[in-house]
């Protein structure tokens, strides 16, 4: 086993990451940025090493100085967390060219799975059901024959894709041409390679996701399904396991985790992955892509397998076997994961760190917090601005919502605004409770209720607020009035949220 591991991550997945570490006896090596010199994962590390300024292209993204620190420090493995390098190839070659072993699949896979139509190719060549599209990037006359065959709406997606950049819905023929230039555009922007292909639109899908363990031996096995239909613009809000949804039709579990274990086979991969499923409303499935780390969402997976996904990850890397066959692998209670978010759900989620001057966390029965903050830290404005993710487990799906809102209610954070008086709406939703779930669900359930707004007495204050803190940036209004701004909005956020 390693001696020694550097985690080339920073956050609440740093700190996972290290919690496991220290377990299994393995020194930690943290990275920092200037942004993070006071950073939770720098505390908690047995070792740590600046990288660099504070935007992370000259840090976090730097695959040669995380290497370097590696050496320096005598690491003999990296675990690269999720985002930053984890998906990146050449980090992960770079890191078996310096004689480090990458803790997760090898660089060929995370290349395959990152164009989204050799991952399609791949799927199909192991039978694994995928939307009706092409696969490979397409022309205008292309999309214009396959939407004349297949109807429209269709989907036009970035061939080096996720995350829904470059993603056009495209309704009738008269809208192809441009939606095919924009998209196309966006994508050199973001992956620098406008290639664009097409899929058939599924309605109102879910999303449902497998997580896949596989050893370096060739033994693979799924770990069941996560529910992770509830998302804004993108981003995951609300995770589940099991997916309410396979929980009335169990058999979908099975055919599911026997697709992506076809699917990840044929790219030859091994570690912790997932495989990403659209469910249709007559529950069909399909492959939509791979990622190939471990996710953020992971913790659910955890609390009802009872395994630990970090632990498994390293020791996969070290060469060992999996411990343990398909048949062995028992899903227990039901369990739920809320993004706690330095954001104001009254000013459209927009980030919204700063420091903290209160701090009260939800304990007891069933409660896993995964977070990186402290009373008095400053979360810095150059990252995600996730503080935590609070996860609880119960025996059914009812009681993990209901121990959920008893963990929200203790849960108080001051100086800052979070979104969990938003995620109190989303859990006492009935749709919601009765497990209606679709990627929709949250453009719904703001037309449904009104847009989170705080109550009217206190809009004046807010706005208040908000004005100090548009002078304060442009410079118009002195450090006593920002100082009192936040008064201001820590009074008004108490109410609001309570
Ligand atoms: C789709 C789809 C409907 N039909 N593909 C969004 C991100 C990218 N990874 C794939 N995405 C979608 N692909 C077809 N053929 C709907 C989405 C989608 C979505 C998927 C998962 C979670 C949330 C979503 C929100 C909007 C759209």
């Amino acid at each position: 086993m390693f001696r020694k591991v550097l985690i080339a991550n920073r956050g609440e997945i740093a700190v996972r990451v290290m919690r496991t570490l220290r377990e299994m006896g393995i020194a930690s090596v943290a990275v920092y940025s200037d942004a993070d010199r006071t950073s939770l994962h720098v505390r908690m590390a047995d070792e740590a090493e600046h990288v660099g300024p504070s935007p992370s292209a000259e840090s976090y993204l730097r695959i040669d100085r995380i290497i370097d620190a590696a050496k320096k420090h005598g690491a003999e493995a990296i675990h690269p967390g999720y985002g930053f390098l984890s998906e990146n190839a050449d980090f992960a070659a770079a890191c078996e060219d310096a004689g480090l072993v990458f803790i997760g699949p090898s660089a060929n896979s995370i290349r395959l799975m990152g164009s989204k139509t050799a991952a399609r190719r791949s799927a199909i060549a192991a039978g694994a059901p995928v939307v009706p599209g092409t696969e490979h990037a397409v022309t205008f006359d292309e999309v214009r024959d396959f939407a004349g065959r297949e109807g429209y709406p269709v989907l036009l997606k970035a061939v080096a894709g996720g995350g829904g950049k470059g993603m056009r819905r495209v309704d009738r023929e008269s809208e192809l041409e441009s939606a095919l230039r924009n998209a196309a555009s966006e994508a050199e922007r973001a992956f620098r390679d406008p290639g664009i292909y097409v899929e058939k639109l599924v309605e109102k899908p879910r999303h449902i996701e497998i997580q896949l363990l596989g050893d370096r031996h060739g033994a693979m096995v799924h770990l069941g399904e996560r529910e992770c239909s509830l998302q804004r613009r993108h981003q995951k809000v609300i995770e589940e396991c099991p997916s309410p949804l396979v929980v009335l039709h169990p058999e979908m579990r099975h055919a599911m985790g026997e697709a992506a274990i076809r699917a990840a086979r044929a790219a030859g991969y091994y570690n912790a992955g997932t495989v990403e499923f659209l469910v249709d409303q007559d529950r069909r499935f399909y492959f939509l892509e791979m990622n190939t780390r471990l996710q953020v969402e992971h913790p659910v997976t955890e609390l009802v397998t009872g395994l630990d996904l970090v632990k498994l990850q390293v020791e996969i890397a070290a060469g060992a076997r999996l411990p343990f066959a398909q048949e062995q692998i028992a899903w227990r209670g039901s369990a739920v994961e809320c993004r706690i978010y330095a954001e104001d759900p009254y000013n459209d989620f927009l980030p919204y760190p700063g420091k903290l001057t209160r701090l009260t966390r939800p304990m007891g029965p069933g409660i896993r917090l995964d977070g990186c903050v402290y009373d008095g830290w400053t979360v810095p404005m150059e990252y995600d601005p996730l503080l935590a993710k609070l996860a609880v487990w119960a025996a059914t799906r009812e009681d993990a919502i209901d121990r959920m809102l008893r963990a929200l209610r203790e849960y108080d954070v001051g100086g800052i605004r979070t979104n969990i008086g938003f995620f109190r709406q989303i859990l006492q939703d009935a749709e919601f409770r009765a497990g209606q779930l679709h990627t929709g669900f949250i453009d719904e359930f703001f037309e449904r209720h009104d847009a989170p707004n705080p109550p009217p007495d206190l809009t004046a204050v807010a706005a208040l607020a908000a004005a100090l803190d548009t002078m304060t940036r442009a410079g118009t209004a002195t450090r006593t009035d920002a100082r009192s701004s936040n008064a201001w909005r820590e009074a008004g956020r108490r109410d609001l949220l309570r």
